[in-house]
């Protein structure tokens, strides 16, 4: 047997050279996992060889971290500086950039960190370029923010790259649940009739990842791909925008073309060294990181609507505590709120409640605290 890399290659070819179908869509489902248990140990030889990892060392801060995400002399560079104004030399030769560099957005109210990075460049998910430490770093953050040239507008093997990383853009996780046990085989079950997969491609797949004992159980119409990514358990699901930069050498009747190519995905079309089309562009970012205001009110006394606390769709109390001065959070005994996730004006819940847009929060403290 050759090299991991050799028998990616090899298992790959194998699925080129096989029609789709019904009678072969189970095979194919088998080669697919072999793959991904062969990406999954290769990921795991890289890390303890000291390559990978958060090879760049970039700490997160603010309220959330978009990763800027192109081929090289896109623009990357340039929009991080007006974006944000940090400092990140452009110029009009590939590979200016080669370590991660950030800055941190103000918009409606949130701190948004936003990474300069290397160009991406094909075979990235094999450590071509830096490339290892780049997807790395789009695995930890919270929004990916594609950019293209409108000369190349290959998103999708820029796609392919992030995927091949583990990273799903624009997706939910597969409605798929597994509960492993320690004997008694292995048992399907589906609440949705399954007509992507059979039940010796389930058991074949899942033989793959040693997955021999325990549940399946599907909630969806899955295939072959959310099962295996499932089952390998280490995706990542991130929102991401689409951006066509330099939009200020595109005649527009050249736009349309542009975004017929890019069909179905939707792109934002701006120029960055212009300033054009930056504010829907943040607007864009934070719509995309469904950011949420919580404005704190002292017992008593009214709102402080002056400053909200930022935290994101879903969050609960427990999120806002983690936020607050510690003597507040050793003290909690109860939250009451008021707005959109009350059902009532100062309904009292407790750390597990989630937060809505705007709401107005009292921390109650138990008896006897200071603070
Ligand atoms: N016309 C035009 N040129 C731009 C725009 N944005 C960037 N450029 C130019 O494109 C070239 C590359 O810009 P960079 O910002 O260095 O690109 P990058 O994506 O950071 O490149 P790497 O770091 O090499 O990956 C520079 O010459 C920029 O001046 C734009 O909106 N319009
Ligand atoms: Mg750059």
């Amino acid at each position: 047997m050759g090299s991991i890399e050799e028998q990616i290659t090899e298992i790959e070819d194998e699925i080129r050279r096989t029609a789709y179908n019904k009678a072969t869509q189970g095979h194919i489902g088998r080669l697919k996992a072999k793959i991904a248990v062969l990406k999954l140990e290769r990921e795991k030889r890289a890390k303890s060889s000291g390559g990978g990892g958060l090879g760049y060392g970039v700490r997160k801060s603010g309220n959330a971290t978009v990763a800027l995400v192109g081929y090289p002399s896109v623009g990357k560079s340039t929009l991080l500086t007006h974006l944000t104004g940090a400092e990140s030399h452009a110029a009009a030769y590939e590979f200016t950039t080669t370590s991660i560099i950030p800055g941190m957005l103000f918009w409606r109210g949130a701190s948004i960190q936003v990474l300069d990075m290397p160009g991406l460049i094909p075979g990235a998910a094999r450590g071509r370029g830096r490339g290892r430490e780049v997807l790395s770093v789009v695995r930890s953050s919270d929004l990916v923010l594609f950019l293209l040239d409108p000369e190349h507008l290959e998103f999708r093997s820029l796609l392919a790259e992030l995927e091949g990383a583990g990273v799903r853009v624009n997706q939910r996780p597969p409605r798929i649940v597994l509960a492993p046990r320690d004997k008694g085989g292995l048992e399907i079950h589906s609440t949705v009739k399954l007509t992507r997969l059979d039940e010796r491609t389930v058991a074949a797949i899942a033989k793959e990842f040693r997955f021999h004992n325990g549940e399946v159980l599907f909630r969806e119409d899955a295939g072959a791909d959310e099962l295996i990514d499932t089952l390998a358990g280490n995706r990542i699901y991130l929102p991401a925008l689409l951006t066509v930069n330099k939009a200020d050498l595109l005649p527009p009747e050249k736009r349309v073309e542009v975004t017929r190519r890019l069909s179905p995905h939707p792109a934002l079309f701006i120029s960055a060294s212009r300033d054009q089309g930056l504010t829907e562009l943040k607007d864009g970012i934070a719509d995309a990181l469904s950011f949420v205001r919580i404005y704190l009110k002292p017992p008593g006394r009214p709102p402080d609507l002056s400053e909200p606390v930022i935290l994101r769709k879903g969050d609960t109390v427990e999120r806002l505590l983690e936020r607050l001065p510690r003597e507040l959070t050793e003290a909690f005994r109860s939250a009451q709120v008021w707005g959109r996730s009350a059902r009532f004006p100062g309904q009292t819940v407790g750390k597990d409640h989630p937060l809505a847009d705007q709401d107005i929060v009292t921390v109650v403290m138990a008896r006897g605290s200071r603070a």
